[in-house]
């Protein structure tokens, strides 16, 4: 196959043997960033699909998601920084009840290599764990992530135990994660969260969004 084919299967297949080889071949040719986007997350996309369709089990997913990681950590020294993260800081988590991180962590490259400082809780944090670190860290946003149908409702939850804890209007958030939808976010939850929530599509509306936010 051809090297950035090549490199989409090597998600899809999860076969991490020659992987950094292939990846600075690609990145000879290619920004890191833009081997992410366009190769490497058309690899999960597919795997997603096969996983929905019942066509791929999960402990291969499992091993797909690994040579994701493995290429996000190999690139992301590569990539282009804007080196001070003076520009706000956020603390970033997955929800609690949910492991998935990729996208996560994506978002925390691109805010970290554009000016930002990342508090990155990690994954299946409740709500308690991250507004004590918003607390401590003195962060100017919160930024929530999750992929599972039940995690939109775990940060309407969030959202609600923001209000009656009276924190809302300290903490802008940033919802993001393939089970959230604009119109959920911008009409249910925008209604009932009584500070300003956002949601980002990718990890590029996210940084969009954290420069509005500290404007
Ligand atoms: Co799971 N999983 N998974 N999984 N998994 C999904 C989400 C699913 C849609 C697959 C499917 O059925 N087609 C499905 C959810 C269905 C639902 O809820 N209705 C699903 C399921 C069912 C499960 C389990 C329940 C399976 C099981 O155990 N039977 C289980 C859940 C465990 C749990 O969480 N408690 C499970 C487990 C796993 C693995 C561990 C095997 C693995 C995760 C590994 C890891 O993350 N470390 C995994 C994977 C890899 C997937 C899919 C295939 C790929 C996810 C991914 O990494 N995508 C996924 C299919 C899919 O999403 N369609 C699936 C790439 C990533 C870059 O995209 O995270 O969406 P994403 O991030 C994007 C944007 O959403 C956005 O930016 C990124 C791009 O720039 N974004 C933000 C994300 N967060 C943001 C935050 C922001 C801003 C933007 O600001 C704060």
């Amino acid at each position: 196959l051809p090297l950035f084919e090549r490199l989409e299967r090597r998600i899809v297949d999860g076969e991490r043997k020659g992987l950094e080889a292939d990846l600075d071949a690609a990145m000879a040719e290619t920004p890191p960033l833009e081997i992410i986007n366009d190769t490497l997350l058309a690899g999960m996309k597919t795997v997603g699909e096969l996983f929905g369709s019942g066509q791929m089990q999960l402990p291969f997913v499992l091993q797909s998601a690994e040579v994701m990681k493995a290429a996000v950590a190999h690139l992301e020294p590569h990539m282009e920084k804007s080196d001070d993260g003076g520009k706000g800081r956020i603390v970033l988590a997955t929800v609690k009840g949910d492991v998935h991180d990729i996208g996560k962590n994506l978002v925390d490259i691109i805010l970290s290599n554009n000016g930002y400082e990342v508090v990155n809780l990690g994954i299946k944090q409740p709500i308690t764990t991250i507004l004590d670190a918003a607390s401590e860290r003195r962060a100017d946003a919160i930024g929530m992530s999750g992929l599972l149908v039940k995690s939109t409702v775990i940060m309407k939850e969030n959202l609600e135990e923001m209000n009656s804890r009276g924190v809302a209007a300290r903490w802008p958030v940033l919802l993001g994660g393939a089970a959230l939808t604009r119109s959920y976010v911008e009409n249910d939850l925008a209604g009932l969260y009584e500070g300003e929530v956002h949601y980002a599509r990718d990890a590029f509306e996210g940084l969009r969004l954290m420069d509005t936010i500290m404007a």
